[in-house]
């Protein structure tokens, strides 16, 4: 069977899991369709009607029960609470061809992917797949000894995500990115002129963007809000426990398109006892995402600045 693969486009994670994904697809005879890449948090309205056609598969994004195949691991996955009950109350069977996975422990959706098709079915992986889950699961959970490494370019995994999410890649160099990772490991990819390319642009940027961080970075209580919108800062989604280390919890403000988006994380080296962050956006928001990072869109300005400051004094309440 021929499958669409809808993906968390702009995330490393997103990518990994559309490669790993389709590894296993082939290997088993089927193949892969269109690469459809989709900002969290998804348009509700459009997904909620979203008819997919093809047989699609849905990888580290929300659940859409249309979806021959799915895999996440995002807490706020459904935005239906009739299609989280079907889902819950549905039997997942394991040894048919499509597969309905969630596991909110698993550090990335690639590890999990990776871990349902080894394990549960005893295939063997090649090395550079066993290597793409490993890594996916350190950057999606930014397990790094501090702030500085995980900015660092020092591995070709860590190039290659940064060549992937610092500018909004287009759908061509998505697709060429998926296919080598599903193909080939990352030493060689590293080298490819686009991947390349991109990525010395990230490591400019990045040594431009660090004083403007620097400059547009307030403090308050134990959260860090990022001004300076209008711009997208390379590096910006450490550099907050970077300059301020004491922090435990981040908030970006970001313009997507013409939204004004709120990007909530914590710190992975200074964290709060209780994260709640993902569940909280949604409830208030409508947003998304982790317990440990989320997100939520404004159309207004003034409404992203003033829910800015909301969020992080409900933060304060609550490391
Ligand atoms: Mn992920």
């Amino acid at each position: 069977m021929k499958y669409d693969i809808y993906f968390h486009g702009n995330c490393f994670d997103g990518a990994a899991s559309a490669a790993t994904l389709s590894h296993f697809l082939k290997l088993r005879g089927d193949s892969y369709g269109k690469f459809i890449p989709l900002t969290h948090p998804v348009n509700k309205k459009w997904w909620r009607k979203l008819k997919m056609k093809s047989p699609s598969a849905v990888v580290d994004i929300t659940y859409h029960p249309r979806a021959k195949i799915w895999f996440d691991h995002h807490p706020t996955t459904f935005i239906d609470k009739r299609w989280e009950k079907d889902f819950k109350a549905s039997d997942i069977k394991l040894l048919t061809s499509n597969f309905k996975i969630l596991d909110t422990k698993s550090p990335s959706c690639t590890g999990l992917i990776f871990r349902h098709f080894t394990k549960n079915f005893e295939i063997k992986a090649p090395k550079h797949i066993k290597e793409l889950a490993k890594w996916a699961d350190i950057i999606d959970r930014a397990r790094f000894k501090n702030a500085r490494e995980a900015m660092g370019f020092q591995q070709a995994a860590l190039r290659i995500a940064k060549s992937f999410v610092d500018k909004k890649p287009s759908l061509s160099y998505a697709k060429l990115l998926i296919k080598a990772l599903s193909e080939k490991s990352m030493i060689f990819i590293d080298k490819l002129k686009p991947v390349r390319i991109r990525f010395l642009k990230h490591k400019r940027d990045f040594k431009k963007s660090m004083p403007e961080i620097k400059k547009h970075l307030v403090l308050r209580g134990k959260v860090t809000i990022l001004y300076g919108m209008n711009k997208r800062l390379a590096g910006a989604r450490f550099a907050s426990y970077y300059f301020y280390p004491q922090s435990k919890y981040s908030v970006r403000i970001l313009k997507r398109g013409n939204k004004h988006v709120l990007s909530v994380g914590q710190n992975p080296w200074n964290p709060p006892r209780h994260p709640r962050i993902g569940q909280y956006l949604e409830k208030k928001y409508g947003g998304g995402g982790h317990s440990v990072a989320g997100s939520a869109a404004f159309t207004k300005k003034n409404d992203a600045l003033r829910e800015a400051l909301n969020i992080a004094d409900y933060l304060n309440k609550h490391v």
